[in-house]
C-alpha cells in the first residue's frame, strides 16, 4: 500500500485473532480510501457527523440486499460529494440541487438498477427544491435519502430551510426568527402531501435505537426499488458537530433534544405501489426513440462505413440566429451517425430568437467521446464576421476556416489557419433562398476536405427537409458550394491570406 494511502478504520483481520468478528466493513465500501498524504489517516467526514453513519447504513443495505452490482448513487454538492470514494457503486456526481434530477434520467434509462439520490438539506430543500418536489409528483422510481443536519455544512454554516427558529448560523447571527427567515421546512410533510410517493419517513442519529430504525427505513427504501416499486424518501436527521461548534456526543444528543421535536420523527407514507394500467408506458431503447433503429433498417439508406481520414473531427459553426448555423451542425453530426461514426452537438445560443449569435460544436469521432464541449476546433465555418473573429483565434495552424464572404474582413490579422472565403449567401441568394447559404457553405467543406461524404449529405438532407421546393434549393446549395471550391478555390490554388486562391 503506498504512503498516499490507507486502511480504513473497522478492517479487521479475522484468521489473526482467536475471536469471532461481529462488526466489520461492509464489501460495498472500497477496501481502501485514497486521501493525500497528511489526511490519510482519516476519512474526509469530521469526528461524530452523521454522513459516515448514513453510508454504512446504506452500505450494509445494499449488501444485505444483493444490490452492489444494481446500484447507482448519485451524490450531491454538500459535505457529501465524495461519497463515490466510499461506495463501491455505480456513482455519479451531479451540480448543486439537481441529484433527483440526474437519478430521474438514470432510472428510466436503466430500468432494473437501483438508483439512490443522495442530498442534504441545503442542496435538497432550498437549491434543489423544484427538483424533488417534482421527481416525487412523478413518482420516479428512486430512493432518496436525505440527510438533515438543520445547516450548510460544506461551506461553513449559513442558514438551510431546515434551520431551526433561534439556530444561529453565519448568516443569521441573532438566530432564525420567523418573521423574517420564515419557519423550517417540514420535507416530509410537503411531499406527503402528493399523491405518488410510495415511502417517506423521518428518522433521527441521535441514539443507537433509532439508528437501528434508520437502518430498517433505509433497507426498506432499497427493497421498493429492488422490486421495481416507486418514489421512498428517508429523512434522516443527522449531528453536524463542526458546524454546530458541539462536541460529538452531545450533538448527537441535540438531535434528539432540538431537532426531533420540530421534525418529529414517524412514518407518513406506506403504501403499495400500484401497477400502472397496462404496465406504464413501453420503454423505448434511445436508438428507437431518435429514429436510429428505423434508419438503420431504411434499405433506402444503409449505413455506410467508408474509411475516413480523420480519428476525430471537431467542428465549430457559428453565426446569426435565423442562418441555420445549428442546423447545419446537425446535419453534419447526422451524416456522421449515418458513416457509422461517433458524434456529438452541442448547442450554444442566446435569449434572442432572431439576430443574435449562434453556435454550435460538433464532434464525429472514431472514438467515443468525452466531452462535447469544443475549445479549439479542427474546422471553424464562420458565417458572418463577429463569428469570425471570436472563434478564429481558437483554430489551430493546421486548421480550417470557411468564412461566409468573399474575402476576409479589412484590418483582420488572418491566422495561420488555412483560410477559405465562399460567398456562400450571396451564392444561395442566387439560387433563390439567403437561407440555403448553410448548405452552401456544408457543401464547400465536404469538397474542401472530404471529411464526409457527398452522398450521405443529400439522402440527410432528403431526409430532413419535407418541403419539396425547399428541398430543390437546398440540393442545388450543397452543389454549388462543391463546385465553388472545385472551380474559385481549387484552381491553382495555394491558401490566401485573404481567401482567394491565386
Ligand atoms: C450552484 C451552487 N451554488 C452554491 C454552491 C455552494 N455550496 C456548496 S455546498 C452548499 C450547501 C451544502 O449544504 P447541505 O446541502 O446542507 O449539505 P451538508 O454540507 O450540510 O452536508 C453550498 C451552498 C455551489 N457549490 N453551487
Ligand atoms: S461540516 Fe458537518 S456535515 Fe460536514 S463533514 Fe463536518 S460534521 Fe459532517
Amino acid at each position: 500500500m503506498s504512503e498516499e494511502t490507507m486502511v480504513a478504520v473497522g478492517e479487521i483481520e479475522a484468521e489473526k485473532n482467536d475471536f469471532e468478528v461481529l462488526h466489520s466493513k461492509s464489501p460495498v465500501f472500497y477496501p481502501v480510501y485514497e486521501r493525500k498524504s497528511d489526511l490519510k489517516h482519516q476519512t474526509h467526514y469530521c469526528p461524530g457527523c452523521g454522513h459516515g453513519i448514513v453510508h454504512k447504513l446504506v452500505a450494509e443495505a445494499v449488501q444485505d440486499l444483493s444490490l452492489q452490482d444494481r446500484t447507482i448513487l448519485v451524490s450531491p454538492v454538500g459535505c457529501a460529494v465524495f461519497a463515490y470514494y466510499y461506495l463501491d457503486v455505480g456513482n455519479v456526481q451531479v451540480a448543486h440541487g439537481r441529484a433527483p434530477a440526474a437519478a430521474t434520467g438514470l432510472a428510466r434509462a436503466c430500468p432494473g438498477q437501483v438508483v439512490i439520490s443522495y442530498q442534504g438539506d441545503g442542496d435538497l430543500a432550498a437549491i434543489g427544491t423544484a427538483e424533488i418536489v417534482h421527481a416525487a409528483n412523478r413518482g420516479e422510481k428512486i430512493c432518496v435519502i436525505f440527510v438533515n443536519n438543520a445547516i450548510y455544512g460544506m461551506t461553513g454554516g449559513q442558514m438551510a430551510p431546515t434551520t431551526l427558529v433561534g439556530q444561529t448560523s453565519t448568516t443569521s447571527p441573532w438566530g432564525r426568527r420567523p418573521a423574517n427567515e420564515g419557519y423550517p421546512i417540514h420535507m416530509c410533510e410537503l411531499l406527503a402531501t402528493l399523491e405518488a410517493p410510495v415511502y417517506i419517513e423521518r428518522v433521527a442519529l441521535c441514539d443507537n435505537k433509532n439508528i437501528m430504525k434508520a437502518r430498517r427505513a433505509i433497507r426498506k427504501a432499497l427493497e421498493i426499488q429492488r422490486d421495481g416499486g416507486g418514489f421512498a424518501f428517508v429523512e434522516v436527521l443527522s449531528p453536524c458537530p463542526t458546524i454546530w461548534g458541539l462536541d460529538p456526543v452531545v450533538a448527537r444528543n441535540w438531535v434528539a433534544e432540538k431537532m426531533v421535536p420540530v421534525f418529529p420523527l414517524n412514518v407518513f407514507r406506506d403504501r403499495k405501489p400500484e401497477p400502472l394500467p397496462n404496465g406504464g408506458p413501453k420503454q423505448r431503447s434511445v436508438a428507437e426513440v431518435l429514429e436510429l433503429a428505423a434508419a438503420a433498417d431504411d434499405e433506402a439508406f444503409p449505413v455506410n462505413h467508408p474509411s475516413h481520414s480523420f480519428q476525430t473531427l471537431t467542428v465549430k459553426v457559428a453565426g446569426s440566429g435565423g442562418q441555420g448555423a445549428l442546423l447545419l451542425g446537425q446535419l453534419l453530426a447526422e451524416m456522421g451517425l449515418r458513416e457509422g461514426l461517433e458524434v456529438s452537438w452541442l448547442p450554444s445560443y442566446g435569449p434572442e430568437m432572431r439576430s443574435g449569435s449562434a453556435h454550435c460544436h460538433v464532434c464525429v469521432s472514431k472514438e467515443r467521446i468525452g466531452s462535447p464541449l469544443i475549445s479549439h476546433p479542427d474546422v471553424l465555418i464562420a458565417m458572418n464576421e463577429i463569428s469570425l473573429r471570436k472563434f478564429a483565434p481558437q483554430v489551430g495552424p493546421h486548421g480550417l476556416i470557411l468564412y461566409n464572404r468573399e474575402k476576409l474582413p479589412e484590418n483582420f490579422v488572418a491566422p495561420e489557419a488555412r483560410v477559405v472565403c465562399v460567398p456562400a449567401s450571396e451564392i444561395a441568394d442566387k439560387l433563390g433562398s439567403t437561407k440555403a447559404a448553410n448548405m452552401v457553405l456544408l457543401g464547400a467543406l465536404l469538397e474542401e476536405t472530404g471529411c464526409l461524404g457527398a452522398d450521405t449529405a443529400l439522402r440527410v438532407i432528403e431526409q430532413k427537409v419535407k418541403k419539396v421546393e425547399l428541398l430543390k434549393t437546398n440540393r442545388e446549395a450543397l452543389e454549388a458550394g462543391r463546385q465553388f471550391v472545385d472551380t474559385e478555390v481549387w484552381t491553382g490554388a495555394e491558401s490566401q491570406p485573404d481567401g482567394f486562391a491565386e
